[in-house]
């Protein structure tokens, strides 16, 4: 396996339409926005400022985070090298491949993570353990 290319992992802006009357905006995820069919959606909130989340790769699972709240650092480790970007615009989202290390930080009071995902709930799809990715990732 080669080293995937963090550069290649942007945020990506989804649909607004805001609306002509001053009523605010509406986003929208609908076909072909996502490389994946959403099997599985999840959100992590009231996380404190001082802790982390993730901590761990997929081997198949491709995920799209998104900040519907406040803001958040996700950190992006390919086995090789560390890049961190900011979730903070609800019209935004991180598409994470399969294979990336990832560590959620920095979480802003109310910050609400949502997570559309491609696959269903399954432990043996993690790597939890660092020196284990970085063997799974050489
Ligand atoms: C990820 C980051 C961003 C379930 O029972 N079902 C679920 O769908 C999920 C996601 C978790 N769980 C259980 C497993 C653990 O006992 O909830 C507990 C906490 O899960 P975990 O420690 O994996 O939580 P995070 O926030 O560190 O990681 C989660 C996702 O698991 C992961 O895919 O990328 O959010």
């Amino acid at each position: 396996m080669s080293y995937i290319n963090l550069e290649k992992i942007a945020l990506k802006e989804i649909p607004k339409i805001s609306d002509p009357d001053g009523r605010g905006n509406l986003s929208v995820i609908e076909k072909d926005v996502l490389p994946f069919v959403i099997k599985r959606v999840y959100y992590l909130y009231d996380v404190p400022s001082d802790s982390s989340r993730g901590g761990h790769a997929h081997i198949e699972l491709q995920q799209f985070l998104i900040a519907l709240s406040g803001s958040f650092d996700v950190v992006l480790d390919n086995g090789k090298s560390r890049r961190s970007i900011t979730l903070n615009r609800p019209n935004k989202g991180l598409l994470i491949p399969s294979g990336v290390w990832r560590e959620l930080e920095n979480f802003s009071a109310g910050a609400v993570c949502l997570s559309l995902v491609s696959e269903v709930y399954q432990e043996s799809d993690y790597i939890r353990e660092y020196q284990d990715f970085l063997n799974y990732s050489k």
